[in-house]
Parts: C-alpha cells; structure tokens; sequence
C-alpha cells in the first residue's frame, strides 16, 4: 500500500516534470517558428474567403427563404371575397426596414471586402527565401529562365517547399499565366514585367493554361508545373547545367534573360 502510494506521487512528479519540459520545448519550437519569415499562402487564403463567401451567401440565402416564406404564409386571402388591408407603416418603422437591412449587409460586404484586401496584400508580398525564375510567353508557348540560365519550355520545373515567383513578359500578345492548383492567375504583356508567386509543399504535376484570348491556338497554350523533391530537383538541375555547359551555351549573365528591362521589385521582399 505503501509502496503503491509512493510510486503514485513519483508518477504525479515525473509527469509534472514531464509537462514542463514538454511547454518548455514547445515553446522554444513555437519561438524558433516565430524566428523563420512566415509565408502567407494566398492559394491558402484564397481558398478560405471562397469557403467564407459560399457560408454568407448560404446563411442568407436561407434566411430571405423563410422569410419571404413567413410573408407568403401570413398575408394569404383566407377568404374568397377578402380584401388586402394592409396595416399603416409609420415613418421610423419604414426608416427601420430600410436602413437596418442595409447595415447588416453592408457590414458583411465590408468585412468581405476588407479579408479581401488582405488576401491581396499576400499576393503581392513574395518571400525573400524564394526560386525566381523568368517567364516570356508568346503565341503559343511559355518560355521558362532559370537564374543559372537553364531553359525549359511548357514545363515549370520547381522543388517542393520552396516559394516560387515568376517574372514575365510576352514578346508578341498578351497572355495570362493560370495555375488553377495554386489559385495564382497574372497577364504578361509586351513592354511590361508583371510577377505572380505560389508555394509548391510537395511533389506533384499541375496544369498550366493561357487565360487571355491570345490567337487562333489560345486553347492549345497548356503546360504544367512539375514539383519534385528537393533532391530530385537538385539532380535535374545538375543535369540542365552540364547539358548547358557541353552545348557550349554562353553563361546566363550573357545571354541575358528574356526578360530585357530591368524587373519592377515588389515592395518589402
Ligand atoms: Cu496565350
């Protein structure tokens, strides 16, 4: 009994100790976390404003239902011969139906609104710990530059858990780079540099298509981006390279990328 009741309390005291390494250690990994830049997923973001925006629309669609519904039932001619009879709104009650409905959902809009701006501003804030890679598009093609120099064309290769961005133009028309996977869609245009970014999280294949009518083969303008494992792409790379370097293709700084004017920076990258 004795025994027992001892070894209860050490139990109680290792689990107690237990405990406060186990805070402690979250906390140092909670601190550690809050250290690295947090990245704002706007594919993330965009997918749980959409949800918002289906649960507000849902709730009142539901609710001018059973409303227009209760309208319907309780002003209904019970008898054959039945007149309306309406009764007299006065003033503040008409000033009332008008002007609460009003702040109701005009409040909703703007909270809407206002989760909107916010999803935007994540759009535009790109990573600094990120793979930039140049675009040009042209009818009909989408012309990829790695910063090494690397090309590729209708393939987007890119490693997992790294923030992409792309910096694009067009040589001929406009276009418009949709990846509907990573809710990122952005024109490129002749004479201007435009950027979108997405985070890849892990090895996977995903459609790319033009979304701007850009000519007669528009439709046929797919390619897809390609995530692999960060080593796998670290091998494909190494490949690119030496492929690059027995074609006896001058270095990237020389062959400059499409890209010809200097990139507008997103601001605080
Ligand atoms: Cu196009």
């Amino acid at each position: 009994m004795h025994k027992q009741h001892v070894k209860g309390k050490m139990c109680r005291a290792s689990a107690a100790v237990c405990g406060a390494v186990l805070a402690a250690s979250s906390w140092a990994a909670e601190t550690a976390q809050s250290a690295a830049p947090k990245i704002n997923d706007p594919a993330r973001g965009w997918d749980s404003l959409w949800h918002e925006v289906i649960v507000d629309i849902t709730i009142i669609g539901i609710l001018f239902a059973v409303v227009t519904a209760w309208f319907v039932f309780t002003s209904r001619r019970t008898a054959g011969n039945q007149t309306g009879a309406s009764p007299k709104l006065s003033a503040a009650s008409a000033v009332g139906w008008t002007v609460l409905p009003i702040f109701i959902f005009l409040s909703i809009d703007l909270y809407t609104a206002a989760n909107g701006w916010v999803l935007w501003n994540h759009y535009r804030d790109v990573p600094a710990d990120r793979l930039e890679v140049k675009l040009e598009s042209g009818m009909y093609s989408w012309d990829y530059t790695y910063p090494n120099g690397v090309r590729t064309q209708n393939e987007l290769i890119v490693p997992a858990g790294k923030p992409v961005m792309l910096r694009m133009t067009s040589r001929d028309t406009l276009h418009s780079h949709y990846i509907p996977d990573f809710r990122v869609k952005e024109d490129s245009m002749p004479g201007r540099v435009t950027y979108l970014w997405f985070h890849p999280t892990k090895p996977g294949e995903h459609l790319v298509t033009c979304a701007e009518y850009c000519g007669v083969m528009h439709s046929y303008m797919a390619g897809r981006v390609i995530v692999k494992s960060a080593d796998e792409y670290a091998a494909w790379m190494k490949r690119e390279e030496t492929q690059l370097a027995a074609a006896g293709a001058p270095a990237a700084a020389e062959t400059g990328a499409p890209v010809a004017k200097p990139a507008a920076r997103p601001k605080k990258t």
